[in-house]
C-alpha cells in the first residue's frame, strides 16, 4: 500500500535519526495512523539485543486511548503525563504543516492530550505522508477546518462566537456519523468543533483568539511547537523540514 509505505518511511527515518536511547528516557507517542510506525520502530529496537541495556529505562507517554493501546501493543513501557510532566522527545502526526512548521492537528479528535504532550517535550517531531505538507499557508490543503475541543454545554455559545466574532465561514460539531449517533466525545469527555476559516494567514493570532472564547479547551493550531517534520512519499523517499 503506497500510502502506508510513505507513512512508514517517514516514521522510521524520524525515529532512526532523532531517538537517542542514551539521552531520551521519556518519549511522547501521538495519535493517528502514521505514529503507529513510530511505535513499531521503537519496538524493533526493544527486541534488538544490541539495545537491550538501554531500552529498559525509557517510558512512553500516550496522547489518548488509541495511543495508550499502541504503546501496549508494541510492548513499550507505559507511563503517564502526571508521573512524567517533562518529556524528552515526542513524535506525532499532523493534518497539515505550513512552511513555518505551524500545524493543524485534531483530525483524530485527540488534540488536547497531543498538545499537552507536544508542548511538554523538549523536542517535537512530526511524521506524515507528503499530502500533509502545505506549500504555503494552513487551510490550503486541509479543508475540514480547525479542530477545537470545547466543553459540551458551551457548543452553541462557541459556535456563535466563532461565526460572529472570528468570522469563521463554517462551524460544525463533529458528529460520530455511522459510528455513533450524536457528536464525537473526546477522551476528555468533551466535544470537537471544526471551524473553517479558509486559508489561514496568521495562525498564531487565530489560535490566541479562539483560545480566549469561553468554552474552548484547546485548539488544533500547534504554533511554534514542532522542531522538525518528516514527509514520506510512496516510493520511500523522505523530505525533512526544520
Ligand atoms: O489528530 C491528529 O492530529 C493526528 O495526529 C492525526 O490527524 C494524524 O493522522 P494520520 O497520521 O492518520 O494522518
Amino acid at each position: 500500500n503506497p500510502l502506508e509505505d510513505a507513512k512508514r518511511a517517514a516514521a522510521y527515518r524520524a525515529v532512526d535519526e532523532n531517538l537517542k536511547f542514551e539521552d531520551h528516557k521519556v518519549i511522547g507517542i501521538g495519535s493517528g495512523s502514521t505514529v503507529v510506525y513510530v511505535a513499531q520502530r521503537i519496538g524493533q529496537y526493544l527486541h534488538d539485543p544490541e539495545y537491550s541495556d538501554l531500552t529498559s529505562k525509557f517510558v512512553c507517554i500516550p496522547t489518548g486511548f488509541q495511543s495508550r493501546n499502541l504503546i501496549l501493543d508494541n510492548k513499550l513501557q507505559l507511563g503517564s503525563i502526571e508521573q512524567y510532566p517533562r518529556i524528552d522527545i515526542a513524535f506525532d502526526g499532523a493534518d497539515e504543516v505550513d512552511e513555518h512548521l505551524q500545524l493543524i492537528k485534531g483530525g483524530g479528535a485527540c488534540l488536547f492530550q497531543e498538545k499537552l504532550v507536544s508542548t511538554s517535550a523538549r523536542t517535537f517531531i512530526i511524521v506524515a505522508d507528503s499530502r500533509k505538507r502545505s506549500p504555503k499557508n494552513l487551510g490550503r490543503n486541509w479543508r475540514q477546518g480547525v479542530p477545537i475541543e470545547i466543553v459540551p454545554s458551551s457548543y452553541v455559545r462557541v459556535k456563535n462566537d466563532l461565526l460572529e466574532q472570528l468570522h469563521a465561514e463554517k462551524v460544525n460539531i463533529r458528529q460520530g456519523g455511522s459510528a455513533k449517533a450524536g457528536p464525537v466525545v473526546t477522551d476528555n469527555n468533551n466535544f470537537i468543533i471544526d471551524a473553517d476559516f479558509g486559508e489561514i494567514i496568521d495562525p498564531r493570532n487565530l489560535h490566541k483568539s479562539i483560545k480566549l472564547l469561553v468554552g474552548v479547551v484547546e485548539t488544533g493550531l500547534f504554533i511554534d511547537n514542532a522542531s522538525k517534520a518528516y514527509f514520506g512519499d510512496s516510493n520511500g523517499a523522505v523530505e525533512v523540514m526544520e
